[in-house]
């Protein structure tokens, strides 16, 4: 298959056009919510689940912070503190919330209809001493290292807590999906220790002031409060800052991914990442033609 997207290939870095639209779904009446998603990137979507189903969900989530050992985890890259937990869609509320039908209709609207779930995990940002994340396009990675074609997939992230500026709120650049910054080489690298603290790919500061220079508008600060609902494009270049509260940052995020942009072989790796990291085997298409109930 043609690489669209060349990066971590060679000695030097550059930008390339997106090639894909935003929204692909051509029957999509554009309205002001989808507007402003292919417009910047991401949106915000207040008070998106109610107040029983993001408590059951916050509980869940203490319960596998706490007893970790059944589950795909990835730990804080200075201490043993559990970071990530992965494959997490299928466990208990998890599994009909992924499902909810008011969200696979939003997400169809975005991407089209069939959709199933590339990757999925909470992150925990322990409290003090927990690390946050550099700036960084998730599609870079999941196209070079997971074989992602194209950028027809997006994240659902789910805060179950509330999200501050002190605690490590999602940033995002306006606009920044319209442009793929194509890494250099790196050195090598496992999976995991990109997983907790990502050195390859991550653009460098002349980049990050690239993706400035392209929109008018300033970094956004997600701050959010639980059961809200902030969608971004694959593409978005976002970061976020350690927490520097002592009470834990829970968020949940489903990524979604169109069929028609399974996973191939891996553009810039020799191996696939675990199967937790990126879906290939395990692939369900998500309808949202029945009613479900949460
Ligand atoms: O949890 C966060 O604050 C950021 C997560 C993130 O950037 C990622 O997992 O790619």
């Amino acid at each position: 298959m043609k690489d669209h997207y060349p990066t971590r290939k060679t000695n030097k870095s550059k930008f390339l056009e997106r090639i894909e639209p935003v929204i692909y779904n051509n029957e999509t009446q554009k309205d002001s919510t989808l507007e402003f998603y292919e417009k910047y990137g991401f949106i915000h979507i207040e008070g998106f689940f109610d107040k029983d189903s993001t408590s059951k969900m916050l509980d869940l989530s203490e319960h596998i912070f706490n007893n970790p050992n059944a589950f795909y985890t990835n730990n804080e890259p200075s201490s043993n503190k559990v970071r990530s937990v992965l494959n997490i869609h299928e466990t208990g509320i998890f599994s009909t919330i992924h499902k909810h039908p008011e969200l696979i209709n939003l997400v169809n609207k975005i991407l089209g209809e069939y959709v199933y779930i590339h990757q999925s995990r909470i992150n925990y940002k322990a409290g003090l001493g927990t690390n946050g994340w550099s700036w960084h396009s998730d599609f870079e990675t999941w196209h070079s290292q997971d074989g992602m074609p194209q950028m027809r997939c997006l994240t659902a992230m789910i805060p179950l807590v509330k999200n501050t500026a002190a605690n490590g709120a999602l940033m995002v650049i306006p606009e920044s999906h319209k442009l793929f910054w194509s890494s250099s080489k790196g050195e090598n690298i496992t999976a995991e220790s990109e997983f907790s603290d990502q050195k390859v790919g991550v653009p460098d500061s002349d980049a990050i002031i690239e993706f400035f220079n392209n929109t008018n508008e300033p970094i956004k600060t997600l701050t959010a409060n639980p059961g809200d609902l902030i969608l971004f494009d694959c593409n978005t270049i976002h970061v976020s800052n350690p927490n520097l509260t002592p009470n834990k940052r829970t968020n949940l995020f489903f990524v979604f991914n169109h069929i028609d942009n399974r996973l191939v072989d891996p553009f810039s790796s020799n191996k696939p990442r675990p199967e937790e990291m990126g879906a290939r085997k395990n692939i369900k298409i998500l309808l949202n033609t029945k009613p479900l109930t949460i």
